[in-house]
């Protein structure tokens, strides 16, 4: 079953906590069949920010993007199930929610690129849901466990 096993690092950004929408969030993904290996409640501080969001440290938006992420607490997740990265991301819609198809986290939530709720590892960046579980995460506060619904999820997953 090592195929379902792949794991991603989501957060709901200060905007989302604050309008309330974890539980909305959480719910999208355990409908979906996605396992929560990881979850914590938490204040990103100046130095967690950048080294975050390190890749845009050279963009116009990069300053008001740190300011806005450690501006309140965020949720921060990791989820875990077959081809997670990609399909949280298709489940968050684009970057911009003005241009997120409704059903899409983003497009369902979200009006303004700098408030968009959520944030996923990008499945285009090889080994960025790794790298951003390994920043946010010890590795004994992820739980290793059956989730009785698998069987019910995948087809190959014996009962
Ligand atoms: P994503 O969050 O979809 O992975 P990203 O990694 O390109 O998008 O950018 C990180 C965040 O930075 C994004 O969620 C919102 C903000 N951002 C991106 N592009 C921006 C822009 N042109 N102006 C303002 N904020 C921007
Ligand atoms: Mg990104």
């Amino acid at each position: 079953m090592s195929h379902h096993d792949e794991r991603t690092f989501v957060m709901v950004k200060p905007d989302g906590v604050q309008r309330g929408l974890i539980g909305d969030i959480v719910s999208r993904f355990e409908d979906r069949g996605l396992k929560m290996v990881g979850g914590k409640f938490m204040q990103i501080d100046e130095k967690l920010a950048h080294e975050h969001y390190g890749e845009h440290e050279d963009k116009p938006f990069f300053d008001g993007l740190v300011e806005f992420i450690t501006s309140g607490p965020v949720f921060a997740m990791v989820w875990e199930g077959a081809d997670a990265t990609r399909q949280v991301r298709n489940m968050m819609g684009e970057t911009d929610p003005a241009d997120s198809a409704p059903g899409t986290i983003r497009g369902d939530f979200g009006l303004d690129l700098g408030h968009n709720v959520i944030h996923g590892s990008d499945h285009e960046d090889e080994g960025a849901n790794e790298r951003e579980i390994d920043l946010f995460f010890d590795e004994d506060e992820l739980v290793d466990y059956t989730l009785d619904t698998a069987a019910w999820v995948y087809e190959d997953e014996d009962h």
